[in-house]
């Protein structure tokens, strides 16, 4: 060989070591791997329902009481957590067109009150105010809460129209 046709080999030789190298680099870097961390989210639900949802205490005397429990109209109520979350439940009671809601009975003031346990036979109640009180915490999911409810008509009234009482139940978040 002349040392021109050396040269040349020598320099061929290299050449195709050179891209024999890129070639085995490049398939190294396209070889690639990957792994997938499966993730799931599901908004939270807060939400209530109360069944039946509707109290007639009828027409009774001033400065006398009537309940939900069996001795009276026997018409406990309900509270369902219909969320998808546990949830605190509260409750509260409002003021009519014509009477104030208080802890105790006056003139054109009435008491609203909610038992949770052994209403029927030795109920505890607690007085509602229009502020949100504890009504069950945390309950489950589909969970419920019964209660029942007894009103005080006033002492005296400057109304003798029916008066709306609503009771209202809230869900909130733990
Ligand atoms: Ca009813």
């Amino acid at each position: 060989m002349t040392f021109k046709q050396v040269l040349f080999s020598t320099f061929y030789f290299f050449t195709l070591i050179y891209f024999a190298v890129v070639a085995v680099a490049t398939l190294e870097v396209s070889a690639a791997s990957t792994a997938t961390v499966t993730a799931t989210v599901t908004a939270q639900s807060i939400s209530v329902s109360v069944a039946d949802g509707a109290v007639a205490y009828g027409t009774i005397a001033l400065s006398s009481t009537e309940d939900t429990t069996t001795g009276g109209v026997d018409n406990s109520q309900i509270a369902t957590n219909n969320g998808n979350v546990a949830a605190d439940l509260n409750i509260t009671g409002s003021d009519s067109s014509a009477w104030t809601l208080a802890g105790t009975v006056g003139a054109n003031q009435y008491k609203h009150a909610f038992c949770k346990t052994t209403c029927d036979s030795s109920p505890t109640w607690t007085a509602l105010t229009t502020s949100y009180q504890a009504l069950s915490s945390s309950v489950s999911a589909s969970g419920t809460q019964s209660f029942d409810l007894q009103l005080n008509t006033p002492s005296s009234t400057a109304s003798y129209a029916e008066q709306s009482v609503d009771v209202t139940v809230q869900a909130t978040a733990p």
